[in-house]
């Protein structure tokens, strides 16, 4: 009996030993608990301490209480795994025990149980947290019986297998475990996707559900469905589906979250500061996840991603959009109107789609059909397509416009919640300073780099704020009320995707017949199976990573203006780095003005006209007055190609950002950017590069074009004796003494005299007052590439006289 209650004690003695042990311990016997008082004191943490696991809470006074595992280090706990995500147990009474029966159980306060392993055998012995992260019950010998990594959460570690049957799904909110609406995880197809499953309707967004599984570079042929994050942060996937952390390498901690805004993302820990930072994620423009703004609502970037009602809707809840808007008239199937939408659309819940159809017949379709509540008329691979909408789900912006369907009565003209974002983005206040701190790095430097990493999503959705808002600001200026959009500023970005190595190869036969080398690297022509005849530039000196590289890539694909060289796509394997951009028949601006073969025709003066106003009307794009988003760097005449009917296209936009990410300063920057000749002051001294270093460059173009002669080489000037000087300031110098000189011919002795007076005077006038301004050393003398456009488009439909 006596030595039965010794035994007994040094029992509770040996389990108090280990319970109030200092030294955390990373396993608890069979027959022992964790209670939740001990909660802040007592876990179990892996032998070498990367990760914990024991009760967690976000807030101590509301006695809610997860058993859960989070990185030891990260500086909010962050939570990987969670036994009872959707039912937390109170903050008194509850434990977590390793039953005599070999169960891991959890209860709540008064005994009832609310999570349990199921497993029921004497072998089990310990319950242990491994390295891994991973929370094992293992029996003597160390064989696992059950594991955690079998029934992931939100979170997928590296090294643990995600196979089929395993779901990651979304937190509800940051601050609550309950299973949300977004999921990833592989599909009967056996590919892995991500799926919103709402209230209302569930949707797959991921990959993009426009094309194929094939397009999106995945395989639904292997039925070995696994998937793994190695240690060096790459994942790999049985579906083809394979990306790289940015920072990839060994001795990284990381974790693959879906989070609770519906983005699957990658994020690599700092040891020292215990902060994440996003190293991947799925979905480029956050915007395009399925269901943020429920039936009715738009998703848009202010920059952040908030969501908004269309017009005469208002919010069913305004603390829960996934449960969107309601409109505030009633709806009916007669008597009703369509107003129009301009930059919102809405993906899937199409009734129907028509090809090569008018706008007024697209409407009538809609007006017949009672289900109709909505259409757009939008032109796809070539052809005006209709597509009628059943239900608005996953509102968000781009260039194209949707037509609502109202009742007659209500007032079209009642202003509206989107109207009002844009316009306080655009017109009132100062959107420069809201802004640009999204989208440079820093704006008080030369620096014109993205902030990328850090702020990922949000750079891009100030993009799009940008994109938009400029395109609504020459809207608003041009037509001064709504109406339907340009065509040249529409987006097809359905039409862009990525394109296989293999493929460029075929569609140039091996990179065959070569249309030019630039900067860049080489340019190759091309027929796509689609037959479309395509120019491929194939990319040097890239540094970026895939990801970076696709994500500001896309952001090209989505500019479309008629003076701007069109990007088809893109081609991203391995270390090879590929643009594929719309073919322009007639090569670049350089060959026709400055050729002195006698066999090319002369550039005739109203193409030499149209030349200079479609460049700066390209240029106006680009560096729209709202916001400078994108400088060219380098606008000189062999980057403006000609089409068939001699309308300019600038190409190479952009580009300056792809392929220096990690120059350091001005001096290296000048080095590979810019051309001799056609660079501004500014690049040799310490001045901030604004998109006034364009306009110089436009400068030198367009006095070019009237010149016909390379202003950009160097001469030996003829009053300076013995001084080697750029023949553009010799030029300046020989205009200006003409002009002050005055009299009606001084135009004359400055246009290319092969013209023989086949030109029209007063443009020719403007063009060199024009030039003569845009090359002024102190940039802010320079006009603006808008008050170029405006200036040229005055005189533009004068005709030339002999
Ligand atoms: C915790 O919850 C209480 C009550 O709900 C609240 O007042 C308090 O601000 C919360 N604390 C934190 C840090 O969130
Ligand atoms: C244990 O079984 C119960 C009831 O069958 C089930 O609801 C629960 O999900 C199971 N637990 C685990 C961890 O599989
Ligand atoms: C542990 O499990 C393995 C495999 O089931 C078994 O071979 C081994 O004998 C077990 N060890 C003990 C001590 O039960
Ligand atoms: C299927 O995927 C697995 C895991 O990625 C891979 O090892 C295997 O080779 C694939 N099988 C086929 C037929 O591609
Ligand atoms: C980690 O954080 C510390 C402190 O904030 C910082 O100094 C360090 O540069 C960071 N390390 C990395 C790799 O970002
Ligand atoms: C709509 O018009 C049709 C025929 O024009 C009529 O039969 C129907 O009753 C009307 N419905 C309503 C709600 O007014
Ligand atoms: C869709 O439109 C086509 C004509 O473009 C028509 O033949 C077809 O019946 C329509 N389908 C539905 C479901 O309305
Ligand atoms: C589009 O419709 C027009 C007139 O209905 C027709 O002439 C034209 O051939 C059609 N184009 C295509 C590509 O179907
Ligand atoms: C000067 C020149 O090359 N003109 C060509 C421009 O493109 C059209 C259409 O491809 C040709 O017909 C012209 O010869």
């Amino acid at each position: 009996m006596r030595a039965q209650i010794i035994f007994f004690l040094l029992i509770i003695c040996n389990f108090n030993l280990f319970v109030t042990s200092s030294k955390p311990s990373n396993y608890l016997p069979r027959g022992s608990s964790l209670t939740v008082e001990d909660a802040s004191s007592k876990h179990l943490v892996s032998p070498d301490k990367t990760f914990t696991c024991g009760f967690y809470t976000f807030n101590d006074t509301t006695h809610a209480y997860y058993f859960s595992i989070w990185y030891t280090n990260s500086k909010e706990k962050t939570v990987v795994w969670t036994a009872n995500r959707d039912k937390p147990v109170n903050g008194h009474g509850s434990r977590l025990t390793l039953t005599k029966h070999g169960s891991l159980v959890l209860t709540d306060r008064g005994g009832s149980i609310v999570w349990a392993t199921n497993t029921s055998s004497v072998a089990v012995d310990r319950v242990e947290l491994l390295n891994s992260g991973n929370l094992v019950l293992k029996n003597k010998s160390g064989k696992i019986l059950w594991k955690s990594f079998d029934f992931p959460t939100d979170t997928l570690l590296p090294n643990q297998f995600f196979t089929e049957n395993q779901k990651l799904i979304s937190r509800i909110s940051p601050q609550v475990f309950s299973p949300g609406y977004f999921s990833f995880y592989f599909d009967i197809e056996n590919v892995l996707k991500m799926v919103y499953d709402g209230p209302e309707f569930s949707s797959v967004y991921w990959p993009n559900p426009d094309i194929n599984i094939f397009q999106n570079g995945r395989t639904s042929y292997n039925g070995t469905t696994v998937a793994i994050l190695d240690d060096t942060g790459a994942l790999v996937s049985s579906d083809g589906l394979h990306f790289s952390a940015s920072d990839v390498g060994l001795g990284v901690k990381r974790r693959l979250t879906m989070d609770y805004d519906g983005n699957l993302r990658l994020f690599s820990l700092n040891d020292t500061s215990g902060l994440w930072t996003v190293t991947w994620q799925a979905v480029i423009q956050q915007c395009d996840v399925h269901g943020l703004c429920g039936r009715n609502g738009i998703c848009i970037y202010t920059p952040d991603p908030k969501c908004s009602c269309l017009p005469h809707h208002e919010p069913v809840n305004s603390n829960d959009w996934s449960k969107g808007c309601k409109p505030r008239f009633k709806r009916g199937c007669n008597d009703t109107q369509f107003i129009e939408i301009p930059h919102v659309d809405y993906d899937g819940f199409d009734l129907n789609f028509t090809r090569n159809i008018s706008f007024n017949d697209c409407r009538q379709i809609c007006l017949g059909d009672c289900h109709c509540e909505a259409f757009k008329h939008a032109i796809r691979e070539g052809l005006w397509t209709c597509y009628t909408k059943g239900d608005l789900f996953n509102g968000h912006m781009n260039d194209e416009s949707l037509y609502l369907r109202i009742p007659k009565r209500v007032k079209s003209s009642e202003s509206n919640n989107i109207l009002s974002v844009s316009r306080l983005a655009c017109g009132g206040g100062d959107p420069k300073i809201e802004l640009l701190p999204m989208l440079y790095n820093d704006a008080s430097t030369r620096s014109f780099k993205w902030a990328y990493l850090y702020s990922f999503g949000v750079a891009i959705g100030a993009i799009e704020v940008v994109l938009f808002v400029s395109s609504w600001c020459i809207f608003f200026r041009k037509h001064g009320t709504l109406g339907s959009l340009e065509e040249g500023y529409r987006t097809i970005s359905s039409q862009f995707r990525s394109f296989s190595y293999g493929e460029l190869k075929r569609a140039t036969e091996k990179f065959k017949q070569v249309l030019g080398e630039g900067g860049f690297g080489s340019v190759y022509k091309g027929v796509l199976s689609d037959e479309r005849v395509v120019a491929v530039k194939k990319l040097e000196k890239v540094v970026q990573g895939e990801e970076e590289f696709w994500a500001e890539v896309s952001t090209f694909g989505r500019i479309n203006h008629m003076n701007l060289a069109r990007m088809w796509g893109f081609c991203s394997e391995g270390i090879q780095r590929l643009l594929v951009y719309e073919y322009v028949e007639n090569g670049s601006l350089d060959k026709h003005l400055f050729s002195s073969s006698t066999t090319s025709t002369l550039l005739e003066w109203e193409k030499r006209y149209k030349i200079a106003l479609g460049t700066a009307k390209g240029l106006q794009y680009l560096h729209h007055e709202c916001l400078e988003w994108v400088i060219h760097c380098d606008v000189k005449p062999e980057n403006i190609l000609l089409d068939s009917d001699f309308e300019p296209k600038i190409s190479d936009f952009g580009l300056a950002k792809l392929c220096q990410r990690d120059s350091q300063g001005l001096s290296q920057l000048s080095m590979m950017r810019g051309t001799k000749g056609y660079m501004a002051p500014e690049w040799t001294t310490n001045l901030p590069l604004t998109s006034k270093v364009d306009v110089y460059s436009y400068g030198v173009v367009i006095l070019e074009l009237v010149r016909g002669l390379r202003l950009s080489s160097w001469v030996v000037d003829d009053n300076v004796k013995e001084e080697e000087m750029l023949k553009l300031k010799s030029f300046v110098r020989f205009a200006q003494g003409k002009m002050q000189d005055g009299g009606d011919s001084w135009i004359d002795d400055l246009v290319d005299s092969r013209l023989e007076g086949k030109f029209c005077r007063n443009q020719a006038v403007k063009m060199i007052e024009i030039g003569l301004l845009c090359v002024e050393d102190d940039r802010n003398k320079r006009p603006t590439m808008e008050s170029v456009a405006q200036a040229l488009a005055e005189c533009e439909d004068e005709v030339v006289t002999m």
